[in-house]
């Protein structure tokens, strides 16, 4: 890779591979250890504890240019946050091919299998601010930029399939509502207050969506454990001119997992970077988090043939009609080096394409069009945000936009405009066929009006089958949502106004949110919708032990095949951490010794996918009533406990034993495989709790 040059920063043949974009970032990072201090003119300093003053204790001089530099700094470090999507964490990767898209697509990325693109992905929640709990009832965002060799692809899609509402003029209503109220800033990063469902009844396009976020979808285990979607119909136009309608989608290979109501409070006071902490953790212990990633294609002739708008982005198009196909897979191997400089600095846009995607009709997306770009001159003070390292196209850019707030290129020559003679009337446009995007000539024919179409019109059949083809559990936790969110608004009418709508998804869903908030229901649901589409429920999903983390509860004198067992749920991809008296080494009766990640203090069974009770007591009195508490917690969360070498006694205690996802076994071998078995079903719903 060849220096700055180009604005991009590519080698001379401008071949993207899986490195381009590391290589590209290599050249701005700066490693500041073991350097002497300077200013930021290169002054080398003699003294950074105390300002300039007149006597020891006199006052500061104005002259002290080194305090003035550091301050005013320091003063200007902020930048504002994300209107919406504030809270994220990202990090770096590469995709790679396994199907060529050419019948599709003219992609350059996507024709040859094997092809790697590097990538970076930002996750984030929608309402909250910078600071807030990750573990918000919340959509969360997926927002990936291919670096092509043909430039930046943006897919910037969220971990739920519909959006609230169907048209861009929209958004500032729906995010007013659903940000804290402005009388008193309550509550944060929250759905389950007055105005945000105050708007949801009264704008009933809503009403698929609110069923996706009062689902477990809202409360992810992980984002390695998320699928993504990009929401909108796209267009995949090939190098004949012919345009296929597609949908994308990111498939976790973990599968797709979630946590309970209370533990997500719970998590959100016992560690508010829980997501952010196990994307790091993982990426850093190298197990990498990867995305298969899928498409749905519909061609043009078939519009019309179905029973909702294929613009409609209320609308999702099941996947047993139209089924997924996977065409590759993202990894995510590296972490960043500074989350300010790479995650908040990262700029995307949904306009953000490559020749080979273009864009529909569909209203939200012809908003976003404009309103990212719009966002990012604030967020980023200015119109030259591409030129930040993270931003950076890995292939040339030319064109004649100059100057603006911190402006890095220096664009050489005396011509900045087109056409020109003196230039050579470059830099120029090239032709389609040299890569020049040109945009899908699609016949477009009506009046200037402001309205919606009809065949949007129809906001609950889908709500409906979403409902439909949740499992007993997943139905259980939605009820519980809907009461919960409308148990904390204050207005009674709003309470009302819901149910009311939520009879027109399903009368039993209604009754039995109604029951919760001592209402009645009226009326009844007209359309009784019986459709189901069994890939929308999480029972579903991809079932795996992999990377999940078991507290392991043990105290001095432990038995020693403690060791052996230890080493065989690691051998099968689960993580272990001790959890004891005290910190330090704790020694087992034959001698061996284990490290102590932590004690009941540090440690709280939320952070964990499972107990494993391998000493039922421990050197301090506190321990076994500890360790009660715990394992209590962990079973109402419905998650896999073990026991060996009288840990069992525990379980007697609690009266847990032979419950659903309690193991006991003796032997080793099979106690190990029963254990992980249990941790690969991820909760078991059919306890009583
Ligand atoms: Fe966004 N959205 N959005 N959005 N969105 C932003 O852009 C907007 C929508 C999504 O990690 C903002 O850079 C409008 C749907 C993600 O940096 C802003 C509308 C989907 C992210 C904006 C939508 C998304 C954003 C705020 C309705 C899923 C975070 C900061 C027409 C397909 C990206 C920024 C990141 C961020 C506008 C609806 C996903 C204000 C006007 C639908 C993942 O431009």
């Amino acid at each position: 890779m060849d220096s700055i040059k180009d604005g991009g920063g590519t080698s001379l043949d401008n071949k993207v591979n899986a490195n381009s974009k590391e290589e590209q970032l290599e050249q701005f990072r700066v490693d500041d250890k073991d350097k002497a201090m300077t200013t930021n003119q290169g002054l080398k300093v003699s003294e950074d504890e105390f300002s300039l003053k007149i006597g020891e204790r006199g006052p500061t001089l104005l002259e002290d240019f080194h305090f003035r530099e550091k301050m005013t700094h320091f003063d200007h470090e902020r930048i504002p946050e994300r209107i919406v999507h504030a809270r994220g964490y990202g990090a770096h990767g590469e995709f790679e091919l396994y199907e060529s898209m050419h019948a599709y697509t003219k992609a350059n990325f996507l024709q040859t299998p094997g092809t790697k693109t590097p990538v970076f992905v930002r996750f984030s929640t929608v309402a909250g601010s910078r600071g807030s709990g990750e573990l918000a009832r919340d959509a969360r965002g997926f927002a990936t930029k291919f670096y092509t060799e043909e430039g930046n692809y943006d897919l910037v899609g969220n971990n739920i399939p519909v959006f609230f509402i169907q048209d861009a003029i929209k958004f500032p209503d729906l995010i007013h509502a659903v940000k804290p109220e402005p009388h008193n800033e309550i509550p944060q990063a929250a759905t389950a207050h007055d105005t945000f469902w105050d708007f949801v009844a009264n704008n009933q396009e809503t009403a698929h969506m609110v069923m996706w976020t009062m689902s477990d979808r809202a409360i992810p285990r992980s984002f390695r454990m998320m699928e993504g979607f990009g929401v909108h119909t796209f267009r995949f136009v090939n190098n004949q001119g012919k345009s296929h309608f597609v949908k994308f989608h990111w498939k976790p290979v973990l599968g797709v997992h979630s946590v309970v109501w209370d533990e997500a409070q719970k998590l959100n006071g016992k560690n508010p970077d829980f997501h952010r902490q196990d994307l790091y953790d993982a990426i850093d212990s190298g197990n990498y988090p990867e995305f298969e990633l899928g498409v749905q294609i519909i061609e043009e002739k078939d519009e019309f043939q179905f029973d909702f708008d294929i613009l409609d982005p209320t609308k999702l198009w099941p996947e047993e009609d139209v089924p997924v196909k996977i065409i590759g897979k993202m990894t995510l191997n590296r972490n960043v080096d500074n989350v300010f400089a790479e995650t908040e600095q990262v700029a995307f846009h949904p306009g953000n394409v490559v020749p080979g995607i273009d864009f529909t009709n569909d209203p939200l997306l012809q908003g976003r069009l404009f309103s990212y770009t719009d966002t990012q001159l604030i967020r980023l003070g200015g119109p030259n945000f591409h030129e930040l390292p993270i931003n950076r196209p890995v292939c040339p850019f030319h064109n004649n936009q100059r100057d603006g707030y911190g402006r890095q290129t220096i664009n050489v020559g005396q011509v900045s405009y087109h056409k020109n003679s003196l230039a050579g009337n470059t830099p120029t446009p090239v032709s389609e066929e040299e890569g020049g995007y040109a945009h899908y000539q699609e016949k477009v024919d009506g009046r200037k009006i402001r309205a919606r179409s009809e065949s949007f019109k129809d906001h609950f059949s889908q709500a409906t089958m979403f409902w439909n083809s949740m499992s007993d559990p997943e139905k259980l936790h939605i009820v519980n949502a809907f009461s919960f969110e409308l148990g904390m608004c204050k207005e009674k009418t709003v309470r009302e106004q819901v149910v009311e709508m939520l009879v027109n998804v399903d009368e039993d869903l209604a009754s039995q949110v109604a029951k919760n908030l001592g209402l009645t229901v009226q009326g009844n649901n007209a359309s009784n919708n019986s459709k189901s589409s069994p890939a929308l429920s999480q029972s579903n999903s991809v079932k795996k032990p992999d990377t999940r983390k078991i507290a392991v509860l043990v105290s001095e004198g432990f038995d020693k095949e403690l060791i052996a067992i230890l080493e065989a749920l690691k051998a099968k991809g689960a993580q272990v951490e001790i959890v004891s008296d005290c910190q330090g080494t704790i020694t087992g009766a034959d001698g061996s010794s284990l490290a102590v990640q932590h004690t009941f203090l540090t440690a709280d069974s939320v952070l964990f996918d499972a107990v494993y009770i391998a000493s039922p007591q421990g050197t301090t009195p506190t321990y076994q009533k500890e360790a009660a508490y715990f394992v209590k917690e962990v079973y109402n969360h419905f998650k896999p406990i073990a026991a060996t070498f009288y840990g069992d006694q525990l379980l007697d205690e609690l009266g847990l034993k032979g419950q659903a996802g309690v193991i006991t076994e003796e032997t080793e071998t099979s106690f190990v495989e029963s254990f992980i078995e249990a941790i690969a079903m991820h909760r078991f719903w059919n306890r009583a709790v």
